[in-house]
């Protein structure tokens, strides 16, 4: 771990790859900004509904980018739009890919649909998230990347992008942090000259990368699970405050009892499935070995992926 790259003798390649992770919520335009930039004949796909489709994290097509072989790291949003796919196994899903790859990643694009009127909670913990998983050193390494301008009137996506620039909560503190904000109009052109900044750093671990491959922790005891943790109590806490609420109104009134039963229900069931959550994010397994790492490594071989920087 000397930050110098180096390859593994089993991957030598003249040719290296560079890696740059793609986050953000679901639809905010993640695979289509890699189609965009790839160009590629095979397209990863894009959503049509509130249904997140990139279900899996995925890789795509190399990119000759600069004399650099380009690979993006297509990832899932955290978001509650698939009940069978949790923020848990999500994470988890991310962790294996950036831990097995065992890779330095070249840069990491955060996605922001600039379309989206404010930065909602489901948006505020997504960029938590991301914090923790990446981590204050690799900030210089990301590109905060704005879409959908064409959704917006242009005075008024000017003064969100604005907003979200000038404060610490949003993006502030990452832009202090060496983050860069790009507002990306859609065009490869305008992806370009975010590759050519990304390319203007040296290669970083995540802290994720760090957490588990340096210091061997379990995905449980990383900050991005801890505070993926901590989003969980928190709409917990949420729900059970309605329910609580619900629970007194019922008792007072014969009506509200009526009115209440289906509602007090769905809350139930979804107090349990955030329990299960929990439970998910805190089981603990040992990456090394398992299915998962079997499976990212495979992707990256049969993608005929060379190490470009090892940790
Ligand atoms: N107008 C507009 N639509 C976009 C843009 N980027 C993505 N979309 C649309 O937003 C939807 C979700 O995009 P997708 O790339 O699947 O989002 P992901 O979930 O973040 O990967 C699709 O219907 C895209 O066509 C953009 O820059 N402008
Ligand atoms: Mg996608």
């Amino acid at each position: 771990m000397d930050g110098s790259p180096s390859v593994a003798p089993d991957t030598v390649s003249t040719e290296a790859t560079d890696f740059i992770a793609v986050m953000g919520q679901t639809g905010v335009g993640k695979s289509t900004f890699i189609n965009t930039v790839t160009e590629s004949s095979q397209q990863l796909e894009v959503g049509h509904g509130l249904e997140s489709c990139t279900q899996a994290v995925q890789l795509s097509e190399p990119l000759q980018f600069q004399g650099r072989n380009v690979v993006f790291i297509d990832t899932p949003g955290f978001d509650d739009s698939d009940a069978d796919r949790s923020d848990a196994d999500i994470l988890r899903m991310i962790a294996d890919h950036l831990v097995e790859a065992k890779q330095r990643l070249a840069g990491v694009v955060y996605v922001k649909d600039i379309s989206q009127v404010k930065m909602t909670g489901s948006a505020c913990n997504n960029l938590h998230l991301f914090k923790k998983i990446c981590g204050e050193d690799s900030l210089r390494n990301v590109a905060i990347v704005t879409t959908k301008w064409g959704r917006v009137p242009e005075e008024e996506g000017k003064e969100r992008q604005r907003n979200l620039e000038i404060n610490d909560k949003y993006f502030g503190g990452m832009i202090k942090a060496g983050a860069v904000p790009f507002c990306y109009d859609g065009t490869p052109a305008s992806a370009h000259s975010i590759l050519e900044h990304i390319f203007t750093k040296q290669p970083t671990e995540l802290n994720i990368q760090r957490e588990m491959v340096v210091e061997k922790k379990e995905l449980a005891d990383t900050e991005a699970a801890q505070e993926l943790h901590k989003q969980l109590d928190a709409k917990s806490g949420r729900i059970e405050t309605l329910l609580a609420r619900l629970d007194r109104e019922a008792k007072e009134s014969e009506i509200a009892y009526q009115g209440a039963q289906a509602e007090i229900e769905k809350y139930k069931i979804d107090l349990e499935r955030l329990e299960k959550e929990k439970q998910k994010l805190k089981h603990r397994y040992k990456l090394w070995g398992t299915a998962a790492q079997v499976t990212a490594g495979a992707i990256l071989m049969a993608a005929g992926i060379p190490a470009a920087t090892v940790l």
